[in-house]
């Protein structure tokens, strides 16, 4: 699953790596969303995703299904039927507003599912350059892998994808050594 808030880059990574047309449900942005939905920092966005973006990769043998799910807390029903057998969740953030972030990571660590999941760091303009570290502490996840990732850029989207899989087979084989 591609997960964040609201205009952090979702719908942009999975039309950056699928290998299939991406299936979008985008519908211009009404009015009806003023003052629910904020546009600050990408005022350039027009539309949103109203169900979900869905994609698909190959990774050497691995096939990947990608389904992006909307940011709004008001679609998470959806988020609860997909994570349903998900390998794990790539949750892009934007540091410029992270607070906006923090639902989606309370959706993740609540869900019935426990979904293994990853934090990539968006790189929008005008954001300060901080650590690692920096970005554990702030989203109070000290243990969280993290990596950069400019959705637009296909090498860099992969290679997140590529990080999540991987952590998400630390995550199945450290469960399993417990078994
Ligand atoms: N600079 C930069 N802009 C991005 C990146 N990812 C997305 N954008 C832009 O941010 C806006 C919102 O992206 P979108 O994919 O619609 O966000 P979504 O709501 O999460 O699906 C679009 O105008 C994108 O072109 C990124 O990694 N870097
Ligand atoms: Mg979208």
């Amino acid at each position: 699953m591609v997960v964040g808030a609201y205009g952090v880059g979702k719908t942009t990574l999975i039309e950056t790596v699928s290998e299939t047309r991406p299936l979008h449900t985008e519908e211009p942005i009404t009015d009806a969303s003023a003052g629910i939905d904020s546009l600050h920092g990408v005022p350039d966005k027009v539309t949103t995703t109203v169900a979900l973006d869905f994609g698909r990769i190959t990774l050497d043998t691995t096939v990947l299904f990608l389904f992006g799910t909307p940011g709004q807390q008001r679609f998470w029903s959806v988020w609860e039927d997909l994570a349903e057998g998900a390998i794990g969740a790539l949750v892009l953030i934007d540091l410029r507003r992270i607070e906006d972030s923090f639902a989606v990571l309370d959706q993740l660590d609540t869900s019935r599912s426990r979904l293994p999941y990853i934090i990539a760091v968006n790189r929008f303009p005008g954001t300060r350059d901080y650590a690692d570290d920096e970005v554990r502490q702030a989203l109070a996840l000290p243990e969280a892998v993290v990596v950069r990732c400019d959705a637009r850029d296909h090498r860099s989207s992969v290679d997140a994808l590529i990080a999540l899989v991987t952590h998400a087979m630390t995550c199945h084989d450290s469960a399993e050594a417990r078994l």
